[in-house]
């Protein structure tokens, strides 16, 4: 499923064809909440014999969640079977904020899909600003793309990164994530924001979350989804925190208490290892802050 509003939902299938279809009547009552870009689902003509019904929605393989916008219960999904996800940032314009990058990331650990990083115009500052910001995800094990839309730098190591996969371009609205796609598949013509200089804020040129079949001999799909002002962490459980930060890994467990948060017991390993540098400052700042904000357990509302 590609796209879907109103209740009318566009289908891709293997022979290449797209289709808009409905729901099948008994699917209807829970299934229009359920459907997500990117599920799976078996379509037949219907009984009219001149529109198409979706039939089943097939269990995923994976899941992009996160929390459902300002008090609302439960989850939000953004997309369904995808194989990574591209967090993509500029360096300027708007400015970056590794504390949201870290949201960003912790969002596809906490749904157990590999994550890749994308800077982006990096023609606007020197290398030396791009390497700042690049080095501390390179040391966790991120991937880093330094891009450049405008300059047509980097794009062919990103090609090769997505091309016979499932993508979901994610990011603060106004970064490039559809410049990147259509600089990628010259075929696709998302919109792209004209961002008011003097104001400096991206407004959101994408609405909604769209599956894009693609071109390649290989395959793949990516998903273009809206920027985010925020990224609310679902109600992921604090004590599952520390997985979602991979270059902890290493250091889990060998803590003295075994249900450490490494927020403040003595003899932790994860604090050793920031003192030693393997896990950098900055990084433990975020995983403290992420911490700190994450709901109490206790709190079965939330
Ligand atoms: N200087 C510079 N500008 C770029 C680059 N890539 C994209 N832009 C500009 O950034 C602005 C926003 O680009 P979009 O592709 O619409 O951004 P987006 O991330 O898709 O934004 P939303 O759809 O709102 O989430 C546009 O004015 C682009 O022309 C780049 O590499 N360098
Ligand atoms: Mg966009
Ligand atoms: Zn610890």
């Amino acid at each position: 499923m590609l796209s879907g509003t109103g209740g009318i939902y566009t289908v891709h299938t293997a022979a290449g064809e797209t289709h808009e279809a409905s729901m099948r009547g008994r699917l209807k009552q829970d299934g229009n909440a359920k459907l997500a870009v990117g599920d799976r689902v078996t379509v037949e003509r219907d009984e009219s014999e001149t529109a198409w019904a979706i039939t089943e929605i097939h269990a995923r393989f994976s899941k992009l969640a996160r929390r459902s916008p300002s008090g609302a219960r439960g989850e939000r999904i953004v997309a369904a079977n995808i194989d990574q996800v591209v967090v993509v940032f500029a360096v300027a314009k708007p400015e970056p904020h590794v504390r949201m990058l870290d949201r960003f990331l912790v969002i596809a650990e906490g749904n157990e899909i590999a994550a890749r990083i994308v800077l982006n115009k990096c023609e606007l500052v020197d290398a030396a600003v791009v390497d700042a910001l690049a080095v501390p995800y390179e040391a966790a094990g991120y991937v880093v793309h330094r891009t450049s839309v405008k300059q047509r730098l980097g794009l062919d190591a990103l090609h090769d990164a997505v091309a016979g996969r499932s993508s979901a371009f994610t990011g603060p609205s106004g970064v490039g994530k559809s410049s990147l796609l259509n600089a990628l598949y010259p075929q696709l013509t998302l919109r792209i924001g004209e961002i008011s200089e003097s104001v400096n804020k991206g407004r959101h040129t994408t609405v909604g979350a769209v599956f894009i079949p693609l071109t390649d001999p290989s395959g793949g799909y990516v998903v273009d989804t809206p920027g985010l002002r925020e990224v609310g962490l679902w109600g992921m459980p604090p004590e599952n925190l520390d997985n979602c930060f991979p270059e902890f890994r290493p250091f889990l467990g060998s803590c003295k208490f075994q249900d450490c948060s490494h927020v403040h017991e003595p003899t932790c390993s994860v604090r050793t290892a920031v003192e030693s540098g393997a896990i950098t400052a900055a990084r433990y700042e975020s995983y403290l802050k992420l911490h700190g904000d994450l709901p109490d357990p206790n709190n079965t509302w939330d």
